[in-house]
């Protein structure tokens, strides 16, 4: 893309967002990329190497638990060494910009939304710093390593990380915000994910049935480009700095 194309999609962006009232985002795993967290489906992702239905999914979990904790507790030491980029940050500082008329629903589990400063942040997947019985209501936040196969301290059985496997719910409160956010803003700003996983993917075409402007930052193309009004293609952590910058 030549340079004048790239300032003038940031332009047409920025101008979309100086008119909204309210905004909500929804972010995927490209925003973190720039901290060194990979991706699931580019070329070195983590499900390379994995199948998704074996660590991703409740059946895989009961078939081998050992190796899901195993893939899981590698994501886990890893994010201990990572820390918010400036997309994040950027993110953040909208946050503050338009406070409660902000919604940021995200469908990473890594936190580094809210290490970066933004609030009320909807994990619509999960956390990784949360874990939770799988046979009662014991649940807990840590960060700390833990066993190859972790048990719960109420009742013995095994524990599970607090994330949202392929064929079960999302969080329903944490839904239906994101859903209601969806449909009650100006403009819907899609950063860093394929679209393609859903109900999260539905909520830009929610928002834009409900007569919002989308705006796409992206590396590339995705599955959500058609529906987009303004289109950013490149690094988040470039683009969206640059897009606040040109908010005043
Ligand atoms: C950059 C960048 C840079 C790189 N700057 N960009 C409707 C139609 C079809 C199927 C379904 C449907 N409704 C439900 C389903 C089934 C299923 C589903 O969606 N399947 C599709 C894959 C077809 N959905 C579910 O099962 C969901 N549950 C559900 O619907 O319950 C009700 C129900 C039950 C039973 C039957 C039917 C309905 C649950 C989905 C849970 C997803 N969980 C995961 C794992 C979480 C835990 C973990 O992390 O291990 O969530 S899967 C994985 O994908 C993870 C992610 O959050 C999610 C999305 O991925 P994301 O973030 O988009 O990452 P990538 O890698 O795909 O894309 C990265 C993007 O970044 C790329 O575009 C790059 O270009 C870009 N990028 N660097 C900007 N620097
Ligand atoms: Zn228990």
């Amino acid at each position: 893309m030549h340079q004048s194309d790239e300032s003038a999609d940031l332009d047409r962006a920025a101008e979309l967002l100086r008119q909204a009232e309210r905004v909500a985002v929804l972010t995927g795993a490209g925003v973190s990329a720039e901290s060194g967290v990979p991706t699931f489906r580019d070329s070195g992702g983590l499900w390379e190497g994995h199948r998704v239905e074996d660590v991703a999914t409740p059946e895989g979990f009961s078939r081998d638990p050992a190796l899901v904790w195993k893939f899981y507790n590698l994501r886990r030491a890893a994010l201990a060494a990572v820390k918010p980029n400036p997309g994040h940050f950027a993110l953040a500082d909208m946050g503050r910009r338009w406070g409660d008329a902000l919604a940021l629903a995200t469908q990473n589990i890594d936190g580094l939304h809210q290490q970066a400063g933004s609030e009320g942040v909807l994990e619509l997947h999960g956390s990784l710093a949360r874990v939770r019985c799988i046979a009662c209501p014991y649940r807990a936040e840590t960060r700390e390593a833990l066993p190859d196969l972790p048990r719960c301290p109420a009742c013995e059985k095994l524990l599970r990380v607090d994330v949202v496997w392929f064929g079960e719910m999302l969080p329903h409160a944490v839904l239906q915000a994101a859903e209601r956010a969806a449909e009650a803003c100006d403009v819907f700003l899609v950063v860093g994910t394929s679209a393609v996983v859903f109900p999260a993917a539905g909520l830009a075409y929610q928002a834009r049935e409900a007569g919002a402007k989308v705006i796409e930052c992206n590396l590339g193309a995705t599955a959500a480009s058609g529906i987009a009004d303004a289109r950013l293609h490149g690094p988040s952590g470039v683009l969206l700095p640059e897009l606040v910058k040109r908010l005043g």
